[in-house]
This record gives C-alpha cells, sequence and structure tokens, in this order.
C-alpha cells in the first residue's frame, strides 16, 4: 500500500544554465579535449562545486590567481565572470596561452563602461562589493574612475564630481526590483545621468527571477538549486520571499535537503540558478519521490534560444 504523501512539483522555466555558462563550460571541455590535461581555469568556472568537480576529474586546474600558475604551455581560462584588464595584461607578459571564458553579455558592460570613461563620464557601477564581476569590471578602468553602489542608502549618499557628467552601468546578476529602485535614486538626484535603457542586468536574470515570481505564490515551498556565493542563484531565493513564499531554501546537492522544512507542504516550487546543472534538478526530484508520491509540471513563462560561440582557437581542430 502507498502511503507517502502526495507533492505537486512545478518546475519554473526557464531554469538553469544560460547561454553565457553554457559557452564557458564547453570552453574548458573544448580545451581539454584539444590541448589534453591540464588546463588552468582563473577561479570557479561558473559558480558551482559539482560542474567544477566535474571538470577536475577530466584534468582542469582551478586557481584564484595566474601566481598560482607554473609557466606552461597549457592553456588559461579566464571564468564567465570576467576579469580585471590586469589579467590578460599579466597572462601576455607571461606569454600564457589564455582562453577567456567571460560572458559577452558581461564583456558588453565592460565596453561601456569604457565608453563613458571615454566620454569623460564619472561612473556608477550598481553591484555587489567583492564579487567577481564587480572586480573585473571596475578592473577595466583606472583606480577612481569607478564607484561601487550597492544599495538604495549608497545611492543616497552618493556625491559626484560633476552631476551633470555621471553615468552607470550594473552587474548582470541583481535583483531587477532592487535595481529598478536604486537605479530611480540615481535618476531622481541626477536628473541628467546617462546609463542603458534599463539596467544591465541580462536576459537569464531577469527570466529565472519573472518565472520564480509567478510560481513562488502558488507554492507551499521553493528549492532554487545553487551554490551560496552564485550571486544570480541567491537573488532568485529572495525573489521567492518577497513573491510571497517564506519557505524558500537554496540547495547544492539533494544530500543536505533540511526535510523538516518540507514536512506537509502540498506544493513545491523548484528553479536553478544560471550556474546549477540540470542533473542536480533531477537528484532533488529524485530525493522528494523518496518522501512524497510526486506529480511534475512546468511553468513556462519565458523561452529562451540565446547561444554564444566558442573562442576561434577553439573550433579549429587539432592539428
Ligand atoms: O555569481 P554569479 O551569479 O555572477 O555567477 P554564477 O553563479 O557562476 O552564474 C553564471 C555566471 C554569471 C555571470 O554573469
Ligand atoms: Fe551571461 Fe547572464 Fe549567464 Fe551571466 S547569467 S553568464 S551575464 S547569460
Amino acid at each position: 500500500m502507498d502511503t507517502l504523501p502526495q507533492l505537486e512539483i512545478i518546475l519554473c522555466a526557464p531554469r538553469g544554465f544560460c547561454a553565457g555558462v553554457d559557452r564557458a563550460i564547453q570552453i574548458v571541455e573544448l580545451a581539454l579535449e584539444k590541448y589534453g590535461a591540464p588546463v588552468y581555469v582563473r577561479h570557479e568556472i561558473v559558480h558551482n562545486k559539482y560542474v567544477v568537480d566535474g571538470l577536475k576529474a577530466k584534468g582542469a586546474v582551478f586557481v584564484e590567481e595566474l601566481d598560482e600558475i607554473p609557466d606552461t604551455e597549457a592553456p588559461v581560462v579566464f571564468s564567465a565572470h570576467g576579469v580585471p584588464k590586469s589579467v590578460p595584461l599579466d597572462a601576455s607578459a607571461r606569454k600564457m596561452f589564455f582562453l577567456d571564458a567571460t560572458c559577452p553579455l558581461v564583456s558588453k558592460v565592460h565596453v561601456e563602461a569604457e565608453r563613458h570613461h571615454a566620454a569623460g563620464h564619472e561612473i556608477v557601477l550598481i553591484g555587489h562589493k567583492g564579487h567577481p564581476e564587480v572586480v573585473g569590471t571596475m578592473g577595466q578602468l583606472p583606480q577612481g574612475a569607478i564607484s561601487l553602489v550597492e544599495t538604495v542608502a549608497d545611492a543616497e549618499a552618493f556625491e559626484p564630481r560633476d552631476p551633470a557628467n555621471l553615468a552607470f552601468v550594473t552587474q548582470t546578476t541583481l535583483s531587477v526590483d532592487d535595481t529598478a529602485e536604486i537605479v530611480g535614486v540615481l535618476q531622481r538626484r541626477f536628473p541628467q545621468v546617462t546609463g542603458p535603457h534599463k539596467e544591465d542586468i541580462c536576459y537569464a536574470t531577469t527570466n529565472r527571477q519573472e518565472a520564480v515570481k509567478q510560481v513562488a505564490p502558488e507554492v507551499d515551498a521553493m528549492i532554487v538549486v545553487g551554490a551560496p556565493n552564485s550571486s544570480n542563484s541567491m537573488r532568485l531565493v529572495e525573489v521567492a520571499e518577497r513573491s510571497g513564499c517564506a519557505k524558500s531554501a537554496l540547495v547544492q546537492r539533494a544530500s543536505e535537503i533540511d526535510w523538516s522544512l518540507f514536512s506537509g507542504i502540498k506544493r513545491l516550487g523548484i528553479t536553478a540558478g544560471a550556474s546549477a546543472p540540470e542533473a542536480l534538478v533531477d537528484e532533488i526530484i529524485d530525493a522528494f519521490a523518496a518522501h512524497y508520491k510526486i506529480s511534475v509540471s512546468s511553468r513556462v513563462t519565458a523561452r529562451e534560444n540565446i547561444a554564444f560561440n566558442v573562442p576561434k582557437a577553439l573550433r579549429v581542430p587539432a592539428s
């Protein structure tokens, strides 16, 4: 006799890998295939331990800084989050063969910042201090060219050198709503501020947050598959909570599910950050299937068909 309680699982769609993550992982995999191990990777290629461990097993070696890498002819890959200008410069000085896995949508923000700087604008970057993408974007320009604004309070307190000569750019993985508020403060205080049409939050971040907004009010609990150092994943937990789902939890692996949080629920939403593989979503669904009689459906709130090319060096076959 089947005594398991019923559980309806609603999968948010889109969820999981974005085009930038797909490309970044492909770059490491293709480099391993073409040049063999080791392939050095500066910083976690994307913020996910399962992905990183999988690549390690194939011969990737992860470091935080280039000075941890011995003199080598092996390829060195820069992570999807982007790097300060000093990193490719140092790599070139050491005659390293490097492959840049920075997401093209992050590179686009780098170019925007450079354009504003060339036009003589002081720049505000809206983002989270210490995040590698923020370090990378700030590192496109000389120190002092970009000021970091993290919160509405920061935006209220910010004093530009010349309010008529100000521009802003943003991190790509922020909360759409929080960022709109911060941009609103800058626009109110400095009506001449220039910037992107809305902000620089990417399509994947926007779509994943929108899907969560639609599903969260209808479920008793929400799981976001992702890592604590993944900005876009952490934002999904916040969005779920703010959209009315108090039981919202970030989960990295099925083994770490706190089952006490999910007792007595009837409907569960599941999404995944842009760096979380679908295999981990499947693992978590399987874990729930051992505790509940589950039914699974998808809530599709957007369709994505974006893909980015890998660098040219990886498109030609090995000679
Ligand atoms: O911490 P983030 O969300 O910026 O990175 P993660 O989790 O690795 O996601 C993919 C890379 C995103 C770059 O914009
Ligand atoms: Fe690129 Fe957006 Fe993915 Fe970041 S989350 S890698 S900006 S597509």
